[in-house]
């Protein structure tokens, strides 16, 4: 039978039952109950009629590894996979309901910070859909990143997520998975290689299953892990700033996976941040041995099998922790046990920022890992052997330095990774480059062909067919094939770029999405803006590499313009912004409330109406995201180049249609590369002329001694113009542009402002600028993460 007709009998099975149950009819029933009966169907459906993976002849099962999987909503996403998306439309209606507003009813599971678990999200989708046989393995976060909003002030004010589980019909509860998990206490030395370690306290791991279903593919598990115990344990106490700690904690098994840690590259060393990390991989690595086991089959042929993709660093311990059981718990030698391990594990690096690399205190691992840290020592012991016989003399102790996996009474992690994995990738080509150029250099010498790039991607299923229907409806018009499995297909409409016909469609398109976006932001701040000026969008988490002070800099200068010449012609702009600061980020946080002050007085002036807006919307999400991306006109990417890894946002934004104001970093290069680059605005320093600033010695006062542009807006935040005429908020952002500017705002103001120039100059060619939106469309589809996907089969998962 096929899918619509079985869904369809248990659709109307389910509806009799649920109104039967509570005396209803369906007419009567509230959008919240539509909700949870649809998605209780679709949570069956996807169980009941979609096939589970079946291995593959030329790459090994799966196991993506992540302390984050920012998922975003799944009903919509699970029906239009399913194929019944159309049907539940055509179904609800019959009882007055659309289900676009039972869609909004879901919580947004937030279980990661920004990218990194976004990524994480993108990647399981496309391994359902290509048919990848995987395991996401997570956390089930009880409160996932927290909710943002902005007090009298301008200031970001957090509160916890609590996002409902309890009322989360999209997952199960698979309380016969049940993992224990060991932590501190006393190692003995047996004999030889063995070891028997006596945790002081264990606790249990137990599976939450969200099935991920893949577009016309198959259904696999998102296995998130949340603890428990029997009995309460006493720890140290620990508090984590404001945000996280009300009230000093006492640590049970329940609080490991109470709350996700809200920073974004960017690593605060707290020890329940550890534990989580231990937790996540002793459960899943036992999950995986296990899952091996019942097979028949033994732990040498794991690697046969089975990969463990690390995403970033956060569940490097798994690598001690898989050496540990083998050991300890099965009998293999030092030897044995890490030919086996060598060959499961790859590592993703995400980040090269300093701050982010992880490192964990030498005492703390001691502490908590007794065995695990024996394991890292005998790993660094031997890899000092290895460097010992690579390198000269001369070289040794400058290639120690870099390589040593314990350096200063600390684990330094992303060494670990390098050294246990067989292969390791950055997410955008320039990124790779520079893990080999600057990150890690003496390891590319010393593993020869373990360093590889894999561009990241995003799911076309969500973030065009999804996110933007009326776009998708066009596509599907004038695209033989479905685009939507091969992206590639995009550029079937290459030659329709300058048709003035098929112009017109895609334009009326993005003014309707425009409108609808209008309108949220209308709800949201009570601000109307032009729905004809250019949307001009930076949407992603604050931070100062990102540099959204250089946008609001330009902000202000053109504001000061305007206010000096009201009569020059200008092209009206609503600049949008998105984005949360990590609760202890001090400056993050300061831009952010720089950013609401500034949109205040110039959302007021009536000078501005129509003319120059800024809506910041509060709590970005993805269900946000997915209102804001069909409407761009204008991709902000303008972090200094370097230091963005790769970016997504830049990816989903080009291809839904908007033009790419960007610096050369991350995969800005490979969308200027595809897009074109008469297609895309680039400005500012390069990877090599920001190191010849900094050799130079970088001095940020002389730009703003020499440009007075700059002078005036920087002088226009420092005597509190903005703020009510308080010259205190804003001086230690003002004190750290002029004085530190690490991230190099400074030097690439002048270049940033021709850039947003020469955008209001291609804009006012409409048809120019139509065909270079399309072709940003047409030309990107390798930005899809099936091809991502691919790329990781062909190059890393291959047997
Ligand atoms: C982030 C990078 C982004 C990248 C995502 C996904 C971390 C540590 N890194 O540039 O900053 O797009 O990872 O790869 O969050």
């Amino acid at each position: 039978m096929a899918i619509t007709a079985q869904f369809s009998a248990l659709f109307d099975r389910s509806l009799q039952a649920y109104c039967e149950e509570r005396s209803l009819n369906p007419t009567q029933l509230s959008e919240q109950q539509w909700y949870q009966l649809v998605a209780q169907v679709a949570h069956q459906a996807a169980l009941q009629f979609f096939p589970k993976n079946t291995p593959l002849a030329d790459t090994r099962k799966v196991n993506y590894l992540s302390m984050e999987f920012l998922v975003g909503r799944l009903l919509g996403n699970n029906l239009q996979n399913l194929g019944v998306y159309q049907y539940v439309v055509d179904e609800v209606a019959k009882y007055g309901k659309t289900l676009v507003d039972i869609l909004e009813q879901e919580t947004d599971p937030a279980f990661g910070n920004g990218g990194l678990g976004r990524l994480a999200a993108c990647y399981l989708d496309s391994m359902a859909s290509i048919a990848q046989p995987a395991v996401g393995y997570g956390l089930h976060y009880q409160y996932g990143l927290f909710k943002q909003s902005f007090d009298w002030a301008g200031r970001q004010y957090e509160e916890g997520d609590a996002w409902g589980r309890d009322f989360f019909p999209l997952q199960s509860h698979r309380a016969d998975f049940r993992q224990a998990v060991g932590f501190a206490g006393e190692v003995r030395h047996i004999t030889g290689d063995k070891y028997r370690w006596q945790p002081a306290w264990t606790i249990y791991g137990e599976a939450f299953d969200l099935p991920v279903v893949g577009y016309k593919g198959v259904q696999q598990p998102l296995r998130l892990w949340q603890g428990y115990s029997e009995t309460a344990f006493d720890l140290a106490k620990f508090n984590d700033g404001e945000y996280l700690d009300s009230e000093s904690m006492v640590i049970d098994a329940s609080k490991i996976t109470k709350v996700l840690y809200p920073n974004d590259n960017h690593q605060n060393g707290k020890e329940l941040r550890l534990m989580q990390q231990y937790f996540h991989c002793a459960c899943s690595v036992a999950d995986i041995l296990k899952n091996h086991l019942a097979k028949g089959r033994t732990l040498d042929q794991l690697a046969e099998f089975e990969v463990i993709q690390l995403n970033d660093t956060h569940p490097a311990i798994a690598i001690p922790e898989l050496i540990r059981l083998l050991l300890d718990q099965y009998g293999y030698s030092w030897e044995k046990a890490w030919s086996i391990c060598s060959k499961v594990f790859a590592y993703t690096n995400h980040t090269l920022l300093p701050e982010a690399l992880e490192q964990w205190d030498q005492n703390l691992v001691a502490k908590l890992l007794p065995r695990h840290l024996i394991i890292i020592e005998r790993i660094n012991l031997e890899l000092y052997q290895q460097v010992k016989a690579c390198f000269s003399e001369d070289e040794l102790a400058n290639v120690w330095d870099e390589t040593a996996i314990i350096a200063n009474n600390r684990v330094r992690m992303a060494n670990l990774c390098v050294v246990g994995s067989f292969a390791v990738n950055g997410v955008a080509q320039i990124h790779s480059d520079l893990v080999i150029s600057d990150l890690f250099p003496a390891y590319a010498k010393l593993f020869n062909g373990r360093f590889h790039n894999v561009t990241n991607g995003i799911t076309p299923r969500r973030w065009i067919r999804q996110a933007n229907p009326l776009l998708s409806a066009l596509l599907d018009q004038h695209i033989e094939g479905d685009w939507t499995q091969n992206l590639e297909l995009l550029r079937q409409i290459k030659p329709l770029a300058e048709n003035s016909a098929f112009q017109t469609a895609y334009a009326e398109i993005k003014q309707q999405n425009k409108q609808a976006l209008a309108q949220v932001i209308e709800e949201t701040l009570g601000i109307q803006v032009n729905q004809n000026a250019i949307f001009d969008v930076q949407i992603k988490r604050f931070h100062e590499y990102k540099r959204q002070h250089l946008n609001l800099l330009n902000i202000i200068a053109t504001y000061q313009e305007l206010k000096a010449n009201p009569d020059m012609p200008f092209v009206p702009r609503v600049f949008i912004f998105a984005g949360k600061a990590a609760p202890g980020y001090f400056m993050a946080k300061q831009i952010i409330q720089a950013i609401n002050n500034v949109a205040h007085v110039i959302n007021h002036d009536p000078e501005m109406q129509g003319k120059l807006q800024v809506a910041f919307l509060p709590n970005y999400s993805v269900s946000l995201a997915e209102k804001i991306i069909p409407a761009a006109d204008v991709s902000e990417q303008i972090s200094l180049a370097g230091k963005e890894a790769s970016g997504t946002g830049n990816m989903k934004l080009a291809l839904n249609g908007a033009i790419t104001l960007g610096t050369l970093d991350g995969a800005n290069v490979e969308i200027a590369e595809f897009a074109g680059e008469e297609n895309v605005v680039i400005f500012g320093h390069t990877v090599e002329s920001v190191r010849e600033l900094r050799e130079k010695g970088y001095v940020a006062r002389e730009y703003y001694e020499q440009d007075e542009v700059l002078r005036k807006a920087i002088d226009a935040l420092a005597d509190g113009s903005f703020a009510g005429g308080n010259q205190e908020i804003f001086e230690p952002l003002v004190y750290d542009l002029l004085n530190k500017d690490y991230f190099c705002v400074l030097a690439d103001f002048a270049s940033y402002r021709e850039a947003q120039q020469e955008v209001a100059k291609r804009y006012q060619n409409q048809t120019a600028w139509l065909k270079s939106t399309i072709l940003n469309t047409a030309r990107l589809g390798s930005f899809s993460s099936d091809r991502s996907i691919r790329d990781y089969q062909t190059r890393i998962w291959k047997k």
